[in-house]
């Protein structure tokens, strides 16, 4: 085990040997954001570890915090009870589906997340995926390199203009993807757990009478066990042959097989996915649809916005360490 009594900080021009606290980092932050964190913390980064389960034996006494990401390792019950020194749980994202949060809050374990910066950079990517599929960006590109071009001219697509977008889930990223599609001119309608009173969207109770009346159909809502395979065959049907689907918020919203059979039976007219039920594998039927736009869940993923949400995330624990309030916290 790592002589932890070497870990001492030097604080306010005098040496005040303050002990550091022990935090376990399931995935790396940017090296900016990194270097913060361990010029505050002894980070045990677990991915770097040859034996996970030494590390958790041997040091799980000492773990105080834990920084947790969607793409790392899951904080489930079992990892939580096994670190008994567990306060604080600083989760690098907005959504927090990768957390047991009921065993948290049972342990009296407090989380917190990155809410807010991300969002522009996800409703971005929602509209570039809805776009692609529109105005078969990719396709033209690839179309043009081929040398098709001398051959004839591509293929019409389909005008934004005048479209319904309807989206599921009306938080943040939910209003930032309204009003980029508003300004291609698109009608908005929506889809949330209560009507908003401030935004002038037409809202509906039921996702599937929003899928009905949908163009594009845009997933935006959390993920977790609300909305699991909340957009099944009904649901695409309802969308129909001119549909889109586009998903930026978790691939477990989806009915993954629905989808494929929905594509293949041209029940839609395709679909833009950002996630997927089982990241990084992509099921082989998306990948060979010529309807569909792929991409490796990039929602937040920008030098800008992933250096911020690591600065959060340090801000987080340092004020749950200075015994102040989470500065974003998950509400228990
Ligand atoms: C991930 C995300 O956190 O914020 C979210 O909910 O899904 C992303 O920002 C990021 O991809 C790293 O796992």
């Amino acid at each position: 085990m790592q002589v932890f009594w070497d870990c001492f900080e030097t604080c306010g021009g005098k040496k005040d040997y303050k002990m550091k606290k022990t935090v376990l980092a399931l995935k790396s932050l940017l090296p900016a954001e990194m270097a913060l964190l361990d010029e505050r913390y002894r980070v045990i980064r677990l991915w770097e570890q040859a034996d996970r389960e030494d590390v958790l034996f041997s040091q799980g006494d000492l773990i105080e915090a834990i920084v947790s990401t969607y793409d790392g390792e899951k904080v489930g019950a079992e990892i939580i009870a096994r670190l008994p020194a567990l306060k604080v749980i600083a989760q690098f994202g907005a959504g927090y589906d990768n957390l047991d949060l009921a065993a948290a809050k049972a342990r009296g374990v407090v989380v917190s997340n990155t809410p807010g910066i991300l969002t522009d950079d996800t409703a971005d990517i929602a509209m570039m995926l809805l776009l692609n599929v529109a105005r078969s960006g990719i396709v033209a590109d690839k179309f043009v390199r081929a040398g098709h071009w001398k051959g004839g001219a591509f293929p019409l697509t389909t005008c934004l203009a005048g479209k319904t977008a309807g989206i599921f889930g009306m938080g943040k990223i939910g209003e930032a993807i309204a009003q980029r599609a508003a300004a291609h001119n698109m009608r908005i309608i929506y889809c949330s757990r209560s009507p908003k009173n401030d935004i002038p969207y037409g809202y509906y109770g039921n996702l599937q009478a929003l899928a009905q009346s949908s163009d594009f159909l845009i997933l935006a809502c959390s993920g977790g066990p609300e909305t699991l395979h909340a957009v099944d065959r009904t649901i695409l049907r309802a969308l129909g042959p001119q549909g889109y689907l586009i998903n930026i918020a978790r691939g477990s919203v989806v009915k993954e097989d629905d989808l494929v059979a929905a594509l293949e039976a041209g029940e839609i007219g395709g679909a833009g996915l950002d996630v997927f039920a089982d990241e990084p594998n992509v099921p082989k039927a998306l990948i060979s649809c010529d309807d569909v736009i792929l991409s490796p869940h990039v929602g937040s993923a920008t030098r800008e916005t992933r250096s911020l949400m690591g600065r959060l995330v340090v801000e987080n624990l340092d004020a749950f360490f200075a015994g102040k309030a989470l500065v974003t916290p998950v509400a228990a």
